[in-house]
């Protein structure tokens, strides 16, 4: 800092996240035992442990945060600004914690960054700033075009020579921003915007090209909201495929894909560019669930997509996120959701599917927030960033009547060590191992490899299809939701 006197310094806030819904991260386990558990002794441990997860929790904002106070203290006539996306996701609380005046971006912070260095107003720039204790917002209504938009590799090397040691991870790589869909849990849309903004195929693969030329990486993925955001996207992401493949860059690829608008064609393209293991957010088996959910395919296409990518001889793995008991949930959907995997195991292979229990994680200004606050589930002026165990057990969205049988097969899933390895009779499994298991590589987000190595979530639905189907019919008390499921739930 005080060679280089900056104006201005920028911080990048990726993630804060610990009680992770999903599987692959041990605090859902503690916290499971701790609220489920049956033997006491296990809640005591599972206590200590969540103290350690929230202690670490804390410790992790509180070091981000003396990152800007620390230059603010030090070099007081520096400007400084913030964004990124957990800024993004937290930015109403997180301004009140930063030094005043610091400029927070929400979402994209290219023409931001410019502004603010050339000294222009910040109108039209989705900015928060906290100054004398009052909190102005702007909005952005017109979203940066990115057709320009390129990769400086070069100077990139030269201001980071650190990026050694991250190419054999997973290097992200850009084509779009913005979702058009309506996913009621999903942050994306806030973050990026619903307007997809294409980038050029031919910079896309150049990006790529540079990192595969200049730094050896082999390993990308699109860090698009969604690589194919529906049919208008076929052009571009055709496009792309083809030049990854014309220019023979032999990599492995993924990204978060609709497997419901895998083409025949496009499966084929997607498996000669080196397409690897895939998470598929399928979220229920129930046709009734995802619509309520808002989530805009059918379950028919997702099936129909992995059909597609067997016949184009896809030989990577399909991680299946299930978020079970979401708002609509009833018996039947439960099965619905384990039969749901049973199709797709059955379509690529036993030991290619992954399914893993991803509990719907409430994001602020999401539609699920929105409707679990006219509920009467959250209340008004809540805090997402607050762990109190109250607030844990209700961000991890498990209400009743399922809540229990749900983390029972859970417990008992995630007890057995050794994973998932009891074939039932319903499997026609493959036993090929992967193409990306072979080569040894793990997936993109290390924090879900526990879910992946242990299989657990596969465990987890067999063992809540027996609960249910050893139910009597007679049993007293049936598990089905009161038409007002979530409000039931406090
Ligand atoms: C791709 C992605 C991944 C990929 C990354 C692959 C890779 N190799 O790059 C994978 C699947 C591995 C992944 C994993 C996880 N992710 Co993720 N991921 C994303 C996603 C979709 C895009 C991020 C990205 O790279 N975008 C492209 C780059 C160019 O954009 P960007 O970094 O956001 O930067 C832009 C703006 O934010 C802004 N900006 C950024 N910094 C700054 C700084 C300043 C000063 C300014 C002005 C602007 C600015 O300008 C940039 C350009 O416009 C976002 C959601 C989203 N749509 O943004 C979630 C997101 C970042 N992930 C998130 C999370 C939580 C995770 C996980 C913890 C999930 C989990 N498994 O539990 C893991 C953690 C992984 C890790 N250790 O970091 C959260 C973070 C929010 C939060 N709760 O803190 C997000 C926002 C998704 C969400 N839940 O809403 N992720
Ligand atoms: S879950 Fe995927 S498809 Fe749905 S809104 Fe989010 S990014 Fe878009």
């Amino acid at each position: 800092m005080q060679a280089f006197k900056p104006e201005l310094v920028c911080f990048s806030w990726r993630d804060i996240q610990i009680f992770s819904p999903h599987e692959g991260d041990a605090s859902l386990e503690h916290a499971f035992n701790f609220y489920y558990a049956s033997n006491p002794l296990k809640r005591v441990m599972a206590s200590f442990q969540g103290l350690q997860n929230l202690y670490r929790y804390y410790q992790d904002i509180r070091t981000n945060l003396s990152y800007p106070w620390l230059i603010r203290n030090n070099y007081p006539s520096t400007r400084i600004m913030i964004g990124g996306g957990a800024f993004t996701a937290f930015a109403d609380q997180l301004i009140h914690k930063v030094p005043e005046g610091t400029i927070g971006i929400l979402g994209e912070g290219e023409d931001a960054i410019l502004k603010v260095l050339n000294d222009e107003p910040l109108t039209e720039e989705r900015f928060i700033i906290r100054e004398q204790g009052t909190v102005t917002k702007g909005t952005k209504h017109t979203p940066a075009l990115l057709d320009a938009l390129t990769v400086d590799l070069p100077y990139l090397t030269s201001i980071f020579p650190q990026y050694k040691e991250y190419v054999g991870e997973c290097i992200g790589v850009q084509s779009k921003r913005g979702c058009p869909y309506d996913c009621a849990f999903c942050l994306y849309p806030y973050i990026e915007g619903k307007r997809v903004r294409y980038r050029p195929a031919e910079h896309v693969v150049h990006d790529i090209s540079q990192y595969y030329h200049q730094w050896g990486a082999r390993r990308f993925w699109f860090t698009d909201a969604q690589f194919i955001t529906g049919k208008d996207a076929y052009p571009q992401c055709t496009e792309i495929l083809e030049r990854i493949v014309r220019e023979k860059l032999e990599i492995e690829w993924s990204g978060y894909i609709r497997t419901s608008l895998i083409t025949a064609d496009l499966a084929k393209l997607m498996v000669q560019s080196g397409v690897g293991d895939l998470e598929v957010a399928i979220t229920a088996g129930s046709q009734r669930v995802l619509n309520s959910l808002h989530m805009g395919f059918k379950l028919e296409h997702v099936y129909e997509g992995c059909r597609h990518l067997r016949d184009a001889g896809f030989t990577g793995r399909v991680i299946l996120n299930y978020s079970l008991n979401s708002p609509e949930e009833t018996e039947e959907s439960l099965l619905q959701s384990i039969e749901s995997y049973k199709v797709v195991a059955s379509i690529l292979g036993e030991d290619r599917v992954f399914p893993l229990m991803f509990f719907l994680g409430i994001q602020p200004n999401t539609d699920l927030e929105e409707r679990l606050l006219s509920e009467g589930y959250l209340s008004g002026g809540y805090n997402p960033l607050s762990l109190t165990p109250w607030n844990v057990k209700k961000m991890l969205y498990n209400p009743a009547p399922f809540n229990k049988i749900i983390a029972k097969a859970c417990l008992a899933a995630w007890n057995r060590k050794h994973g998932s390895h009891d074939p039932r009779p319903w499997s026609g499994s493959l036993s090929q191992q992967s193409a990306t298991q072979q080569q040894g590589h793990t997936y993109a987000d290390n924090s879900l490899s526990q879910g992946i190595e242990r299989n657990s979530g596969r465990d987890a639905l067999l063992t809540l299809e027996q609960i249910l189907r050893s139910r009597k019919p007679s049993d007293p008390t049936p598990l089905t939701k009161p038409a007002n499921s979530s409000s039931s739930v406090r």
